[in-house]
């Protein structure tokens, strides 16, 4: 994530990964603030063992496509929300990269950052059928407690 101020929001991809017992390590590193950090992690992350990056950042988000840029590994960007246009700028600045260089974008926020744990985990599962199997048994989950009708006053 491209700030601890990301933190918050992003604490939803952690719990969403703790809970299909997915490995991963967060660092806040910046596209802008601390570059040849994002450079590194980036540019060593294939190396490292990881399979799949989370990008978060808000306003001008360059960070999803800097990581992108900088390894073969599927990105998922996660644009956070923020005082102009309630963070038009930072889902353009992810959502729009040019051909050639693609970043996967989920939705603002906390529904993103979301979504991203669970596309992350559908990548992986591709190749882990135990996951796969959990990531069914959460949707499983998540289906059975819609309810049908809404609950009486
Ligand atoms: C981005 O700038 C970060 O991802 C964050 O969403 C935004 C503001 O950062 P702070 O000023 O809160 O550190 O790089």
């Amino acid at each position: 994530m491209g700030s601890a101020s990301d933190a918050p929001t992003m604490r939803k991809t952690c719990e969403l990964l703790d809970e299909l017992d997915i490995s991963y390590e967060v660092k806040i590193c910046s596209a802008h603030r601390t570059p040849q950090r994002a450079h590194d992690f980036a540019t060593t992350a294939q190396q490292r063992g990881l399979k799949v990056i989370i990008a978060a950042a808000g306003m001008s988000a360059h960070l999803a496509g800097v990581m992108a840029a900088l390894t073969p590994l599927p990105v998922l960007g996660v644009p956070m929300e923020g005082k102009l246009a309630g963070g038009l700028d930072a889902l353009l600045s992810t959502v729009n990269m040019p051909r050639g260089v693609p970043v996967g974008t989920m939705s603002m926020g906390g529904h993103g950052a979301s979504n991203a744990a669970l596309f992350a985990a559908a990548i992986l599962a591709l190749s882990d059928q135990a996951l796969a199997n959990r990531l069914a048994d959460y949707r499983c989950r998540q289906t059975e407690a819609v309810p049908e009708k809404i609950p009486e006053e």
